[in-house]
């Protein structure tokens, strides 16, 4: 282990027994995992003074192969728990990892609401544009016209842009990277970890199991990558760009980060 660590120091965040991990080949949930082990690293923050939770699905997982304590429960629901766990205990840091159908389809009504409460978590969604781990179905993240294992003539239904909801919904930290941007996500994790308040980072990754196969014909994470580098672009830029250029296309950056009172519950004192 001594060995290991000198190769990977953040090994030392991992629960080992855990290992093998159970991501396909080329999924963007270990990159996600790395960056915000590098964050809590860098912040000199303790998992185990920590609680991470997740609902059902890929993303879900991640905080499983994390030290800390962690909620592994039901799909769509770990805001209704961390609202809860922060009534009674304001002091500890709560991290979310959700994919975007368990925080915005299943647990849209729990998300808009702690979104609008200013609920002091953090919540890190990776938008990989489907219901991955039931087999790619069409999830509210899914690209117009896009082909899923439920939409084979492409999906009809407009998407969500989930940082402007979350934004328009009182979200008071919101920002949105991709897999690719490994410093941005680094950062962006940093000072969500840091932030007091409600904080969302929205995460574009490769699913070249499910979305890769049925929306893009390819099994190839690099080619699904490329794809996600081809409808995303850096909100400085998008100022120079036309309506027409950004159709079908989600900007990336910091969209908000400000300081509004948190959410402590009814008839309490902190
Ligand atoms: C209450 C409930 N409804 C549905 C399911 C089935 N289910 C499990 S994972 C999942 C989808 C996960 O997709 P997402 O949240 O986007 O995460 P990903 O696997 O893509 O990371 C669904 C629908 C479930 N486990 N529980």
């Amino acid at each position: 282990m001594a060995e290991e660590l000198k190769i990977n120091p953040l090994r030392k965040y991992l629960r080992e027994d855990k290992l093998p991990h159970f991501f396909c080949a080329g999924c963007g949930c270990g990159q996600v995992l790395n960056y915000y082990l590098q964050a809590l690293d860098e912040l000199k923050m303790d998992p185990e003074q920590m609680l991470h939770m997740g609902g059902v699905g890929c993303t879900a997982r991640i905080p499983i192969y994390i030290k800390t304590d962690m909620f592994h429960g039901v799909h769509g629901r770990t805001l209704a728990w961390a609202t809860g766990v922060k009534m009674v205990r304001p002091d500890l840091p709560v991290v979310i990892f959700a994919g975007d159908g368990d925080l915005s389809s299943i647990g849209g009504n729990h998300w808009i609401h702690a979104c609008r409460r200013n609920l002091d978590v953090t919540v890190v969604m990776v938008n990989n544009m489907n219901f991955a781990m039931t087999g790619g179905q069409v999830a509210p993240t899914t690209p117009e016209e896009s082909k899923t294992m439920t939409t084979p003539y492409g999906s009809s239904e407009p998407r969500f842009d989930v940082c402007s909801l979350a934004v328009a919904a009182g979200a008071t930290h919101v920002e949105r990277w991709t897999t690719a941007h490994p410093v941005q996500c680094k950062k962006a994790m940093e000072r969500a970890l840091q932030h007091k308040g409600f904080s969302l980072i929205e995460i574009v990754s490769q699913c070249p199991t499910h979305y890769g196969r049925y929306a893009l014909k390819t099994g190839d994470p690099v080619k699904t990558m490329e794809y996600i580098q081809s409808v995303t672009y850096l909100k400085e830029q998008g100022e120079k760009m036309t309506v027409q250029e950004k159709e079908g296309k989600l900007a990336l950056g910091q969209f908000v980060c400000e300081d509004k009172p948190i959410y402590i519950g009814s008839n309490m004192e902190l």
